[in-house]
Parts: C-alpha cells; sequence; structure tokens
C-alpha cells in the first residue's frame, strides 16, 4: 500500500495529471550533424514538419554543461527555507510549482533569468549559490555557447531560405538588447504520487515558446514530449550529449506560418531518477517589430498575422495561461 504524508496529498491535488502512457520513444525527430553538406536542408524540413530537432556535433563543449548541471543540482539538493531566499520568481527568480503569474503548476521548480546582465540585480542573485560568482560565470558560458548555436543554427536557416542578410534572425539574439532568458529546470522523481494516481503527473503543462528559438538540454531522463501536426504526442529520446532546437512563435510569425512553433510538454518520471534541464530562450529586443520577412513572401501571399512588437507580444503573453493559443490573439481575420 502507498501511504502519502497530507502534503504530498495536498500538492497533488492540484497538479494535473495525463492518463498513463508506456514510455515509447518516437524515433522520427530529425537528427541534424551540423558538419553534414545537407544540414541546412535537413533543418527547414524539421522546421516546417515538426517545429523540432536535435543537433548533434554541435561544438559546445561537454564541460560547459556538465559544470553547470553540477552547480544546478547542488542548488536544486538545497533546503526549501534556502532555496525560498531566491523566489518568488517575478519573473526572474527560484519558483516551486507555479509557473507563471496565471495559476499554472506542474511538478517542477526552476531558476529563471534574464541574460541580460543589466536585469540581474533584480534577481537576488546572492542567494543563488554558495558561490554567486562562480555559479554565474559558469551560466554566461553556458549561455555564450548555446547562444552561438542557436546563431549558427538562425544563420543556416537564412542560407537555406535565401534571406539576406544572413544575419537577419541571429541579430535579434546578439544584439546587447536582446530579451533572452534561461531557464533551469528540476523535475523531483515522484513515484508516490503516480502509484496513488494511476496516472503521469505533468512536470510543464503543454505549451509554446514565445521567444524565436530555444535551445534544450537535459540529463539523461525521459519527460519531454512534442505534439506532432496531427496533435499526438510523442515522447522525446533523452540524449545528455546533443541539444534539442524548438522552433518558437514568433520565428513562426516571421516566418510567415511556413515553420511551426512546437507545442511541447513535461511529464514527471515514473522512475527515481530527477529530470534537470537548461533552457536558453533567445528573445528579440523589446522594440523589435515581428512581422513575416517581406524576403519570403511570394506574389499576393498576404500576412497571417497582425504587426506587433515583442514588447507587445510578450505583455500579452503574461496575461495567458501556459497552455493558450497565444499567437491566436495577433492572427488575422478573413478581410482584416
Ligand atoms: C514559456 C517559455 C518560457 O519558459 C517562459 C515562460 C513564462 C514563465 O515561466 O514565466 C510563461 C510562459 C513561458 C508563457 C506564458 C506565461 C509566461 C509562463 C506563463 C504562463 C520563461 C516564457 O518566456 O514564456
Amino acid at each position: 500500500m502507498v501511504v502519502l504524508s497530507q502534503p504530498a496529498v495536498d500538492s497533488f491535488s492540484f497538479i494535473k495529471t495525463v492518463k498513463k502512457q508506456a514510455t515509447t520513444h518516437f524515433t522520427g525527430i530529425p537528427v541534424i550533424d551540423l558538419f553534414d553538406p545537407c544540414a541546412k536542408t535537413l533543418i527547414v524540413e524539421a522546421c516546417q514538419e515538426f517545429g523540432f530537432f536535435k543537433v548533434v556535433n554541435h561544438g559546445v563543449p561537454m564541460e560547459v554543461v556538465s559544470r553547470l548541471e553540477t552547480e544546478a543540482v547542488n542548488f536544486f539538493k538545497l533546503s526549501q527555507a534556502e532555496k525560498d531566499k531566491a523566489g518568488p520568481p517575478n519573473p526572474f527568480g527560484y519558483g516551486s510549482k507555479r509557473i507563471g503569474p496565471n495559476g499554472d503548476v506542474g511538478w517542477v521548480e526552476y531558476l529563471l533569468f534574464s541574460t541580460n546582465p543589466e536585469l540581474i540585480s533584480q534577481s537576488s542573485l546572492s542567494s543563488f549559490s554558495r558561490n554567486p560568482q562562480v555559479f554565474w560565470s559558469l551560466v554566461n558560458n553556458y549561455v555564450s555557447a548555446v547562444r552561438n548555436l542557436a546563431c549558427e543554427v538562425l544563420e543556416m536557416i537564412a542560407d537555406e531560405l535565401k534571406i539576406k542578410p544572413r544575419n537577419t534572425f541571429s541579430r535579434l539574439l546578439k544584439d546587447e538588447k536582446s530579451d533572452s532568458c534561461f531557464r533551469l529546470n528540476h523535475y523531483p522523481p515522484c513515484p508516490e504520487l503516480q502509484a496513488l494516481s494511476g496516472r503521469n503527473l505533468i512536470g510543464f503543462g503543454e505549451h509554446t515558446d514565445p521567444q524565436v528559438i530555444s535551445v534544450v538540454r537535459s540529463n539523461n531522463t525521459s519527460g519531454l514530449q512534442i505534439s506532432l501536426k496531427d496533435g499526438t504526442w510523442v515522447s522525446v529520446p533523452p540524449d545528455q550529449y546533443s541539444f534539442f532546437i524548438n522552433v518558437d512563435d514568433s520565428l513562426q510569425v516571421m516566418t510567415n506560418g511556413r515553420f511551426r512553433s512546437v507545442r511541447h510538454r513535461v511529464l514527471a518520471d515514473e522512475s527515481l531518477k530527477s529530470r534537470v534541464s537548461m533552457i536558453y530562450f533567445g528573445g528579440p529586443p523589446l522594440s523589435e517589430k515581428i512581422a513575416p520577412l517581406s524576403s519570403l513572401m511570394e506574389e499576393g501571399e498576404e500576412s497571417l498575422y497582425k504587426e506587433f512588437t515583442w514588447c507587445e507580444y510578450k505583455k500579452s503573453a503574461y496575461k495567458t495561461r501556459l497552455g493558450e493559443n497565444r499567437l491566436g490573439l495577433f492572427e488575422k481575420t478573413a478581410g482584416q
């Protein structure tokens, strides 16, 4: 028999679950070797079909990844009282179970940072680690390595789509005012709760990312799922040595819907293993206009979206629930 303490039962009652499924890993996720001469074509195909792909031969030193992972694991091992000193997230800082400002919850705890050094002080950095300088330099090394990777991918996309200049997308992330952020997620094991419910707990509910592109790395645990074009959820086979790339809402708009912003979610693992993921969300400067690129538009093709700036989109996103179709508010209806 499973005996649960009252706090565990209480926390379970507001976390969503999905019907238990045996984890069968989807074998169709595109794997792009950046050294492959066909990589550019394969990336564009993956962005159109899935909005998601895996990158190998990415050039990010594994040491940069593992050193940050160790620090992250150490942070999440601290007592709840210690971790709470770095919260609540507004939106940056430490958060547990609550995601965003509108009542979403998941079986997850996290640290959310801006990658803009000017905003760092807001997030009471000093409490993130016993050695905040070391922690911060590891985050910085990691973020600059994955930003370079994201920019490389965006430039390959621009080449393949014949968009000039080739930094049309990547400049948004390289701009010193780029509104990018970085998230460390920890999904603690929850075998008791899953056994009790006979269902899978939701770690991070389904959503799309509002930015341009996201780069995800996780330890060797399952849990990440993506939604295919037909709405089927499939499990992404974990690979701690590779990076997964998401197409985000803003890139969907800039390509006038040719690329798909991928809907994804994380189910809490059934095993005793913790899932730790690190995600870089590459965003544009706040004042940037997000609109389909004219060079991509065919004759007579109209924009599917009303015009907006990243600042307007972000503001609107923060008023929504996680699972909402945020871009829906900016879609043009017939005749508009
Ligand atoms: C989803 C992508 C990123 O994790 C994030 C999330 C943000 C948050 O956790 O504060 C949001 C979510 C994300 C979109 C809708 C709003 C805002 C939670 C939420 C309910 C950091 C982001 O930029 O948007």
